[in-house]
């Protein structure tokens, strides 16, 4: 340690503030900062893979609870630094920011986003290690929290050149170091599809769930929009475009469904951009000039009648917009929105020229999209002379609240929590055992609550829907309005089994669709009623789970006869539905993230939707899970 103690000091203050503030610099320190520890390194490989230099990447979850990410790419250099005697690996790893500063200009295109660097990595585990190949020798260095463990040693000879970082995140940092296979597959095939030619594994080594799996797409992004559209009905083929235009490189696929959503997706330097930009302005007003110009030359729209909105030539779109450019500029709140106004004017030529030619060469499928553009319009202005209709009625006016809410006292909404709760007998309980000072009860009949295919006008003439959009004053659609919510938190209350699982999908669905805001601002939230009560003479416990439930069964040595297992919510006594699910000092609830609603409404589009095969599918694979279906 002597030899290296002048440096340690030198690199904790250098990454000092990261370990003090890692909020800063990765987000947050939930399970998405967890997270973005492997896009950090996987991002160094996916950049190595678009300078052209490796074609092989392989990520691994541990069972110790490290990710090691292998690349095939030239390795980083391991030569020392004249000036301050640590190699470039070495700088890499300690230094702040250091990631592209050396190496006179190994990339064309740098992702720049994330660029937060390795160092953040090694700052937030609790030990990192990095293999080199290259130079004729493999080469090895270690670190822990951040400070130099091993110094960089040649350990043997090789002919090869690969990089390998392996992390074990630190658990007094992170909330959770407990990493998702999902999460990070997704990630992984997103990347795959981004970056042709290059292979990616991914194997999670972790006993508890063997799993591997591995992406290369020759198609790149056409492929990408493809597997997007799996189980939906598209319109016409995946159109493809590429074109390098002044310095900026534009890939465009999009496929049109008979979806009322539309879904572009946008990257720069294969970083998304959640925020859009400029590439998504470009895209959405040469998509609209494009589809407006074609209307009107082949008839499709009259002289009478208006042009087609953006919003209308996008509906139903799946799309892919990637650019790579030199220097791109990341701007907006959480820096993900691409600025550069030169990638405006290119992507905008590339797809009007090209778009132009796709529907004039392929008549056929012109046609099909023109006619979902025109669809697409009309459905706007009946959807408005709708919900006009309803508004003027009065039905949505804040002032009539459904009868069948039960109200809370108070009128703050910092303090106001509305339960949704599945049934009316359950709705009974719960209202009796709530708080009346700051919790509502709104019960909703679950199976009239289909909202698949339905559009905001037929949705809003649903009772059930009505209410809860009322209950929650903030109104729907073009008209939502996040200040008027009436309660922050929104709490769905169902039973713990298949039907109530249904009906949570269902409202999930519901507000991820129409309710976005809410969910994205953390305001839904997961009753978790117990599944089990044990009890023994005048004891009695709750268990939330069946492992709990064993726990409790040993150690309390309660008897078979004396486990209940709550099939619903209607089963629990008030007191008791207070006591375990409602009381804000003894309850659990679970926040609902865009991700879980994200699941939800893919589940439930399988489950609802039009196509039979994916649902097929569905249930196949998922079969196995359904233990408590009560028919
Ligand atoms: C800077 C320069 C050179 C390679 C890299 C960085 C590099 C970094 C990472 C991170 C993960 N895998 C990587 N592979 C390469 C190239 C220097 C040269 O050989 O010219």
């Amino acid at each position: 340690m002597t030899e290296y103690s002048a440096k340690d000091i030198q690199v904790l203050e250098g990454l000092e503030p990261v370990r003090k503030r890692p909020g800063m610099y990765i987000g947050s320190t939930d399970e998405r900062g967890l997270h973005h520890l492997v896009w950090e390194v996987l991002d160094n490989a996916i950049d190595e893979a678009m300078a052209g230099h490796c074609q092989n990447i392989d990520v691994r979850i541990h069972p110790d609870g490290s990710v090691s990410v292998w690349d095939d790419g030239r390795g980083i250099p391991v030569e020392k630094h004249e000036q301050t005697g640590i190699s470039a690996v070495e700088t890499v790893l300690t230094v702040l920011h250091a990631g592209g500063k050396f190496g006179g200009g190994g990339y064309k295109v740098s992702g720049g986003l994330h660029g937060v660097g390795v160092s953040v990595v090694n700052a937030l585990s609790t030990r990192t290690e990095v293999t080199v190949k290259r130079d004729g020798g493999k080469y090895f260095v270690a670190f822990e929290s951040g400070a130099p463990a091993e110094p960089l040693k040649r350990v043997a000879d090789s002919d090869k050149h690969s990089t390998l970082v392996q992390f074990w995140p630190d658990s007094n940092i992170f909330e959770t170091i407990e990493f998702d296979f999902d999460t990070i597959k997704r990630r992984v095939r997103q990347q795959a599809y981004l970056t042709k030619g290059v292979t990616i594994s991914l194997f999670d080594m972790r006993e508890t769930r063997e799993n591997a799996a591995q992406f290369y797409f020759e198609g790149g992004i056409s492929s990408f929009v493809q597997h997007l559209n799996e189980d939906k009905t598209s319109i016409g083929p995946v159109v493809f475009f590429e074109q390098e235009l002044e310095d900026v490189m534009v890939e465009v696929a999009f496929q049109y469904t008979q979806e009322f959503r539309e879904n572009i997706l946008s990257f720069a330097n294969n970083i998304q951009t959640v925020e859009g930009g400029t590439h998504l302005t470009g895209f959405s007003t040469a998509l609209t000039r494009t589809l407006n110009k074609y209307a009107r030359d082949n008839g499709l729209l009259k002289e009478k009648d208006p042009n087609f909105t953006s919003e209308d030539v996008r509906e139903g779109i799946t799309a892919l917009v990637s650019v790579k450019v030199a220097n791109p500029q990341f701007e907006g709140q959480t820096k993900s929105k691409l600025g550069n106004s030169e990638v405006r004017t290119a992507v905008d030529k590339v797809v009007s020229d090209k778009f132009s030619e796709f529907l004039a060469e392929h008549p056929n499928d012109a046609k099909s999209i023109g006619g979902k553009c025109a669809l697409a319009t009309r459905a706007r202005l009946a959807a408005r002379a709708a919900r006009d209709t309803v508004i003027r009625k009065g039905a949505l006016d804040g002032l009539n609240l459904p009868g069948k809410l039960a109200d809370c006292a108070s009128k703050d909404p910092e303090k106001s929590e509305l339960f949704i709760v599945e049934g009316d007998s359950a709705g009974g309980s719960a209202k009796q055992g709530r708080d009346r000072h700051t919790q509502a009860i709104l019960p909703l009949r679950g199976k009239i609550l289909n909202t698949e295919e339905s559009r905001l006008d037929r949705m809003l003439a649903n009772t059930e829907i009505k209410s809860l959009v009322v209950a929650l004053g903030t109104a729907i659609g073009d008209t939502f309005q996040h200040e008027k919510l009436r309660y922050k938190k929104v709490v769905i209350m169902t039973d713990a089994d298949v039907d109530g699982a249904h009906i949570r999908t269902l409202l999930l669905t519901l507000f991820y669709r129409h309710f976005r805001p809410l969910v994205e601002r953390g305001n839904v939230f997961i009753a978790q009623p117990p599944l089990y009560k044990l009890s023994k003479g005048k004891q009695e416990w709750y268990a939330m789970t069946d492992a709990e439930k064993d726990t409790i069964r040993a150690k309390e040595d309660v008897k078979g006869d004396n486990i209940q297992r709550y099939k619903g919510l209607g089963e629990m006594n008030p007191e008791q539905l207070w006591e375990t699910t409602m009381n804000p000092e003894t309850r659990t609830l679970a926040q609902v993230t865009v991700n879980d609603a994200e699941k939800a409404d893919h589940i439930f589009r399988v489950l609802m939707g039009g196509e039979v095969a994916p649902r097929r599918k569905f249930i196949q694979t998922h079969a196995a899970e359904v233990k408590d279906l009560d028919i």
